[in-house]
């Protein structure tokens, strides 16, 4: 039997699945162990079925830790327009720009590394901009937990931190935008389910800045021009993952040209189904 609607927390103090409005401890097993079962939707419906809720306590009463173990962190790019277009825009002066439209319409989509665990900041942690560039943004992702075999095993939300001047300046310093310390962040919670979310779901970003909203746009997983399976076949193509990994599956949202992040600001990220990741630039 498989229950819907089950999230799974990584706390300071143990790991839990929130199911309805009850919390349960799962007792035993370390997180890799955990979220590399094929069968981890089921396992955790058994564990909750014969287990007694904890009493009285809600998620936020918890110190929340990013939801990843040893898992690679993965991302996949220009999968929606909206990203194909800013990239285009962003890259024009350097000669770069037809590189992402011919990616948006190749067959083999653009996948790049984008983090291990220790650049991964969890919800209400700080995310960085880096000290030598001048032009900064989030980008909110459905983030795919894939187990070993290139199963999914749930869904979370991820903010894929980007450099635009760096990576517009040359496509080829594109790991420089993508990858520093804490230039990825996860959460708030893994929404364990093999099932594809409905394409009807939305990813939305606010930016605050003092207290006043200084960004707001969404898109609908709909709007993604490819298929979650087929950036997993590809990305474990001749490629192992002993620990699963994380797919970050692109961003349909970019602030305009104008925007740039700076420290201070909150950012919120949400995912029907999946809650809020809310970081700060710091
Ligand atoms: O090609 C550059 C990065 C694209 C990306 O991160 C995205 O589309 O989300
Ligand atoms: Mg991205």
């Amino acid at each position: 039997m498989t229950l819907d609607g089950l999230k799974l927390y990584r706390t300071e103090e143990s790991v839990l699945i929130e199911h309805g409005n009850s919390l349960f401890k799962v007792e035993e097993g370390s997180w890799d162990a955990l979220v590399t079962r094929d069968d981890l939707s089921s396992y955790l419906s058994s564990l909750i079925t014969s287990a007694s809720p904890l009493p009285n306590k809600k998620i936020r009463e918890f110190r929340l830790k990013p939801p990843i173990g040893s898992q690679e962190v993965w991302a996949a790019g220009v999968t929606y327009f909206r990203s194909r277009d800013a990239r285009m825009e962003e890259a024009k002066t350097a000669g770069g720009g037809t590189f992402y439209d011919r990616v948006y319409n190749a067959e083999r989509p653009e996948l790049f590394f984008k983090s291990t665990a220790h650049r991964v900041v969890g919800d209400g942690g700080k995310v960085a901009i880096r000290s030598d560039a001048n032009w900064s943004v989030p980008e909110p992702e459905l983030a795919v937990l894939v187990s070993p075999t290139g199963n999914i095993l749930g869904y979370t939300i991820g903010n894929d931190m980007s450099s635009r001047d760096i990576e517009g300046e040359n496509p080829l310093y594109l790991p420089q935008a993508k990858v520093y310390d804490r230039s990825c962040s996860l959460g708030p919670a893994i929404l364990v389910t093999p099932a594809p979310l409905p394409s009807s779901t939305a990813i939305r970003l606010e930016i605050h800045r003092d207290g006043r909203q200084v960004f707001e746009g969404s898109t609908p997983l709909s709007s993604m021009k490819r298929e979650v399976k087929m950036l997993i076949e590809y990305l474990y193509r001749d490629n192992s993952f002993p620990n699963g990994c994380f797919l970050l599956t692109g961003t349909g949202v970019v602030p305009p040209d104008s925007f740039t992040l700076l420290h201070g600001d909150e950012i919120r990220i949400s995912i029907d189904q999946i809650g809020t990741l809310v970081n700060f630039v710091g």
